[in-house]
């Protein structure tokens, strides 16, 4: 597509690099560490026009989700990847995701987060909705909670039932070795046996736990998300063959040709889809329409976003092979105060509204509270 002759040309001449600090309602802990207060790297670029696109880069403090971190993506952005794309008209922003990859191993997450900024510039500057934009068709998504590592299952169960009080249409809890069997026993029996359970261990475990994961077949949860280090495809598909649990794939996800290996190994029955993750909303649709094709349920997993990178998931989660509740849950469940307005909420029903009446994220950031939370900036200039 190119623009419009009524449309200015797709392009930014400027990126803001923003470091904010945003504490955490209560501390979120995976198998492989504890987070306490969330460093959120928001990305504005602006168009010499006027108008800008926001972004915000899942990069964590820390390299144990994924090798990258808030810095190694800040050093990335301003090195290889802004230069690489300002100051350059874009037919549109399906063109960003190949730019960015040209050359460039790896640093997903921080090619996503720019890719991410001009896919809101052009839904901006066409006055759309980021979902329209994508393709996107649902109203409203059902979603879901993530319950970090609790001290004990007494702990866990509590924090299931409450989040099962506000509607979440499907509770996933985070295990480790240690903290697993008696954990989702726990929550099986504050849930009952319908509402849609599952349990993410973030690569915690080995080939060797096999018996003891299969164990988990007798809570009925709807998947077992990644279990085994990312590399190991292998050890998945072999795990998959005992475990009448379904898997479902994150870390080991990177593009839409993993996701093919994935189907064809039997690896895992369900993919959860992170733009951060994946490099970018071009790279997660193509997952998206590769999975819709093969039969293999999607959903739209979450990394403690702000209401920016939330809003980025809402509209991606609006595609229709997003089938299953997404880690999209309200920001007051994660922060105090979000930085957008409104801020994203959930109906009692556990849905939430898809933005369609506005262009863009479809929410508005607000400047005071990011100025207020900002600990570094940096401007970048084609
Ligand atoms: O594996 O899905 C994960 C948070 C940080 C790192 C990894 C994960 C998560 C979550 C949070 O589960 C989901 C959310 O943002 O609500
Ligand atoms: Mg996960």
């Amino acid at each position: 597509m190119s623009a419009g002759a009524d449309r200015p040309a797709l392009r930014a001449e400027r990126l803001t690099l923003r470091e904010l600090r945003m504490p955490l309602r209560s501390p979120f802990r995976i198998s492989s560490g504890r987070m306490h207060e969330r460093r959120v790297c928001l990305l504005e670029l602006h168009h010499p026009d006027g108008p800008v696109g926001w972004s915000e880069c899942v990069a964590g403090d820390w390299p144990n989700y994924s090798p990258e971190t808030i810095d190694t993506a800040w050093h990335a952005l301003e090195t290889w990847l802004a230069p690489r794309l300002l100051g350059r008209d874009l037919g549109s922003a399906a063109e960003a995701a190949p730019l960015l990859g040209e050359g460039i191993r790896g640093h997903l997450m921080a090619r996503a987060s720019l890719e991410m900024a001009f896919w809101e510039l052009e839904a901006r500057l066409r006055d759309e909705p980021l979902a329209a934009l994508l393709g996107g068709e649902r109203e409203r998504l059902e979603v879901g909670i993530s319950i970090g590592i609790q001290s004990d299952p007494e702990a866990l169960a509590e924090k299931v039932r409450a989040g099962r009080e506000e509607g979440y249409r499907r509770i996933k809890v985070k295990i480790e070795p240690g903290a697993d069997l008696a954990y989702v026993a726990a929550a099986r029996e504050a849930l009952g046996p319908d509402v849609p359970l599952t349990a993410d261990a973030n690569q915690a475990y080995r080939r060797e736990d096999a018996d003891h994961l299969a164990e988990l077949d007798a809570y009925g949860l709807v998947y077992l998300e990644q279990p085994l280090e990312e590399g190991d495809l292998l050890g998945h598909a072999r795990l998959q063959a005992r475990l009448g649990t379904p898997i479902c794939l994150d870390e080991s996800i990177p593009s839409a040709a993993r996701a093919a290996d994935m189907i064809e190994l039997d690896a895992g029955r369900v993919i959860n889809i992170k733009p951060g993750r994946v490099g970018g909303l071009a790279r997660s649709v193509a997952i998206h329409d590769l999975c819709r094709e093969r039969g293999v349920p999607v959903w739209c997993g979450g990394m403690l976003e702000s209401g920016v990178g939330r809003a980025h998931n809402v509209a991606l989660a609006s595609l229709p092979g997003f089938t299953m509740p997404g880690d999209i849950s309200a920001s007051r469940r994660y922060w105090e105060r979000d930085i957008v307005e409104p801020e994203w909420s959930v109906g009692p029903d556990g849905t939430m509204e898809v933005p369609w009446d506005r262009a863009g994220l479809g929410v508005s950031v607000d400047r005071d509270r990011v100025d207020d939370l900002t600990v570094r900036s940096e401007t970048l200039s084609a």
